[in-house]
């Protein structure tokens, strides 16, 4: 069977970031105004008022501490609280494709490739900003990249999934190498105006080379040791937006168009489906947990990720065993565990095994067990 490596990564973030205090000051002052303009239908107890959010609140039930965006006037206006990204001609590269291409350049040059050597692009994210054409077919165009491109959606777990096709067109031969991006822009597709989840996530684009271990120069070479996906159904995470919503006008702006959860399902039904997950798929390998150097976990909750690292190890992590980012990216869907992976990952010796792992809505969980070379 075809050896298969990792033999770089890229991040693109973008400049504009969001503090806690920032985000909850401009929902409370939302709220100070909703509260005022409904103040009788409040009083006749017709409506419910809002109530405010607080930093320490986000903080302590998340460990998150700010997002990147690529708005942010427009997220804070208390008048309008969703992201201003003006529209751009047909003529003008996408949003999603410039923060792409972005992250594939560095990527590209980690791995010491050009677009030459580069024979297929998957776009993997939880949200595509058109049906088609694909946003793949547009990278590969801006980067001169020949060969095959397409989108792909797994939410959270769209990255794992998309290296898993990635490693699978190698080993089949159907590419020698392939770039995989997750350009997310999760603040297109929350709602601002709700406590429960106004926090939550940030913007990021996030690529990765996978190729044949024959053909990789990099210094940083991870070797793809196996892949492991899964999917069960849930509605505890949901987004109805869609093509056929202007079927029916009467949902046309309703609250279930964005990002939903029941937050506390997700939390408890998703922690022993990872940490399982993880440890039967390190065992089909011949593996264990504890020979794992990292693991570089889907960025949702940092409780959740200290309690899926404790689950395997049997005690807590010690820093640099799951690392964090989420603390500055917050959640950014796909792009959680490869932001954790592109940025931890230097340190590790020749001959270091760890696990990528994502999870999320679907419910979907995907694991690529890595060994540096
Ligand atoms: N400020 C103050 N108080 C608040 C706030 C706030 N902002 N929000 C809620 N509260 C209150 C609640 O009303 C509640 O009050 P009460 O006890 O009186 O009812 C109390 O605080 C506790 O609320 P919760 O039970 O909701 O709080 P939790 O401790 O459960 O924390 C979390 C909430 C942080 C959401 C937590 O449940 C969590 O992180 N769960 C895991 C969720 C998860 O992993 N989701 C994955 C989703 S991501 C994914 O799959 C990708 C989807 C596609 C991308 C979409 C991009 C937009």
């Amino acid at each position: 069977m075809k050896q298969v490596v990792i033999s770089g990564t890229g991040l693109y973030t973008p400049p504009l970031s969001i503090s806690n205090d920032e985000l909850v000051a401009a929902f409370n002052a939302y709220v100070a105004l909703y509260n005022e303009r409904n103040a009788a239908a409040i009083e006749s107890g017709e409506l419910e008022p809002l109530l405010e959010s607080s930093s320490e609140f986000i903080e302590k039930a998340s460990g998150i501490k700010s997002r990147h965006v690529i708005d942010k006037n427009g997220i804070l206006d208390p008048l309008r609280m969703y992201p201003y990204i003006p529209e751009r001609g047909n003529e003008q590269l996408s949003v999603q494709a410039e923060m792409a291409v972005a992250a594939a350049r560095e990527a590209m040059a980690n791995a010491g490739k050009s677009a030459a050597d580069i024979d297929a692009v998957i776009v993997a994210c939880s949200n595509m900003q058109r049906p088609y054409p694909a946003m793949a077919i547009e990278i590969q165009n801006a980067l001169g990249i020949n060969g095959f491109g397409f989108d792909m959606n797994v939410a959270c777990s769209s990255a794992t999934f998309g290296i898993e096709q990635a490693a699978n067109a190698v080993k089949a031969g159907t590419a020698r190498c392939v770039l995989m991006v997750n350009p997310e822009i999760c603040s297109g597709h929350l709602e601002f105006r709700d406590r429960d989840c106004h926090f939550i996530f940030g913007d990021v684009c996030t690529a990765v080379i996978v190729e044949s271990a024959d053909t990789a120069t990099a210094a940083q070479r991870f070797e793809i040791l196996g892949t492991r996906l899964a999917t069960v159904f849930s509605n505890n995470i949901r987004n109805n937006f869609g093509f056929l919503n202007r079927c029916d006008e009467a949902g046309v702006g309703a609250r279930d168009k964005l990002f939903v959860q029941e937050g506390r399902k997700v939390f408890k039904e998703v922690v022993p489906m990872v940490a399982e997950h993880i440890a039967s798929h390190l065992q089909q390998n011949q593996l264990t947990p504890p020979q794992m150097k990292c693991f570089w976990l889907h960025q949702a909750n940092l409780a959740m990720n200290l309690l899926i690292a404790k689950r395997l190890l049997g005690r807590e992590a010690e820093p640099g065993e799951a690392p964090v980012i989420l603390d500055e990216y917050a959640n950014t869907s796909s792009a959680g565990s490869i932001i954790a992976f592109h940025k931890f990952h230097a340190d590790l010796a020749a001959g270091d095994t760890g696990v990528i792992c994502s999870f999320g809505a679907g419910y979907s969980v995907g694991s690529v067990i890595v060994r540096k070379l």
